[in-house]
């Protein structure tokens, strides 16, 4: 077995398992090579829409099963948002395989203490919901963002503060959210904020990114195993850092063959 590199948390997004173009080799050997307490799958793991002709499904796919069961197995808490293509994942919110949970979106406090949002984020993006009428989108996002909600105000009741009142942050404001802002990052990152987190983990645009704002508030994007090959991990410590698979040293895989593409230092715990 191959030496594994220990984070407390890693972030994986968009491997789009069995579509055409999947860089499904990398992304195993990226998972093989790391152990974590922490494995957040978020979302387009598995690519469902892809029709029978084009379908493409290896042995590697098997393996990235595989890999997260044995991880899960071996006491990592894996926690997988589906997206909007394994969106058949969906219907078994709620549910516990093991050490694997499945919910649309999850709570995520870092070692320093932050809370961040966990969500694939298809929800904020204005093409995957243009053509839906505001009450469906509003029911929608109050189902998709609940389990992260709910478990965020329970961290702060019993920290002492005062409860979030996220039916009038999601129902009424989502619209608001999507409709208002210039793009994705912006909608999502006005969402989190004022909901409340410290940050958000997404996928879904295949844009890798860590951007720190002015208040301290992270927006993170895991990226994509399609074009970019990115991983997002947390430090012991609650850094978090962007990984990107070297495509040069796809042969001989080891962690120092990860660029770091941009490094992140924690702002001052609060
Ligand atoms: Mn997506």
């Amino acid at each position: 077995m191959l030496p594994q590199t220990h984070f407390r948390s890693v972030f994986v997004s968009d491997i789009h398992l069995g579509a055409v173009g999947s860089q499904t080799e990398p992304a195993l050997r990226f998972l093989e090579s790391v152990s974590c307490d922490y494995l957040y799958l978020v979302g387009d793991v598995i690519d469902g829409w892809v029709g029978r002709k084009d379908r493409k499904w290896t042995p590697m796919g098997t393996g990235i099963i595989r890999e997260v069961l044995e991880k899960g197995n071996k006491g990592t808490v894996v926690r997988y948002t589906p997206g909007n293509h394994d969106a058949f994942m969906r219907r078994m919110h709620g549910v516990q395989l093991g050490n694997i949970f499945i919910e649309h979106s999850f709570l995520h406090t870092t070692a320093d203490g932050r809370d961040l949002l966990v969500v694939h984020g298809d929800l904020f993006d204005r093409s995957c919901t243009k053509y839906q009428p505001v009450a469906f989108i509003g029911a929608w996002a109050y189902e998709y963002l609940g389990m992260a909600n709910s478990a965020l105000n329970k961290k702060r009741n019993k920290d002492g503060k005062r409860p979030i009142d996220f039916t009038t942050v999601t129902k009424r404001g989502i619209k608001k959210f999507i409709g208002k802002a210039t793009n994705y990052e912006q909608s999502v990152m006005d969402y989190a904020r004022e909901s409340g987190f410290d940050g958000v983990v997404c996928g879904h645009v295949h844009r890798p990114q860590i951007q720190i704002c002015d208040n301290g508030f992270v927006y993170v994007n895991t990226g994509d195993w399609v074009e970019h090959c990115t991983a997002v991990v947390e430090h012991e410590d609650g850094r978090l850092e962007l990984l990107r698979f070297s495509q040069d040293s796809q042969q001989e895989f080891t962690l120092g063959a990860w660029e770091a593409i941009k490094k992140l230092v924690s702002p001052a715990a609060k």
